[in-house]
């Protein structure tokens, strides 16, 4: 045996194929993405809208600021790209924030 033969990946002396493990094919599956969305209304206030874009979405005073401005001017906007029971736990999040101040904002998933 080849000095540093048996630290190769691979290497099995018990796989009787002289030493070489036969190539197994492990498939993952990838999780799907999805979109977290809000969505613009009169009546949420902006600095709620900044909070919540800061406490649940982990963003900045200033890309909260953003998002919640493009939101404002264009009806809808980008808060995250999660796998979908992250997603889903967000969307959640925010809808009961608004429902406890009685604000209309809502937030929706959308697949990636
Ligand atoms: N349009 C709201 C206002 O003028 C602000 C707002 C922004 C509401 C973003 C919802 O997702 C939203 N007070």
């Amino acid at each position: 045996m080849a000095e540093g033969e048996q630290d190769k990946p691979g290497y099995d002396e018990s796989s009787g194929q002289g030493g070489v493990l036969a190539e197994r094919q492990v498939r993952t599956e990838r999780p799907s993405l999805f979109k977290v969305l809000l969505h613009n209304d009169d009546y949420t206030p902006m600095e709620f809208v900044v909070e919540v874009l800061t406490r649940f979405f982990n963003k900045s005073q200033t890309q909260a600021t953003e998002i919640m401005l493009a939101v404002h001017h264009r009806g809808t906007g980008l808060c995250g790209v999660y796998p979908y029971e992250i997603a889903e736990t967000k969307v959640a999040q925010v809808t009961e924030a608004a429902r406890e101040q009685e604000y209309p904002l809502q937030c929706t998933l959308e697949r990636a």
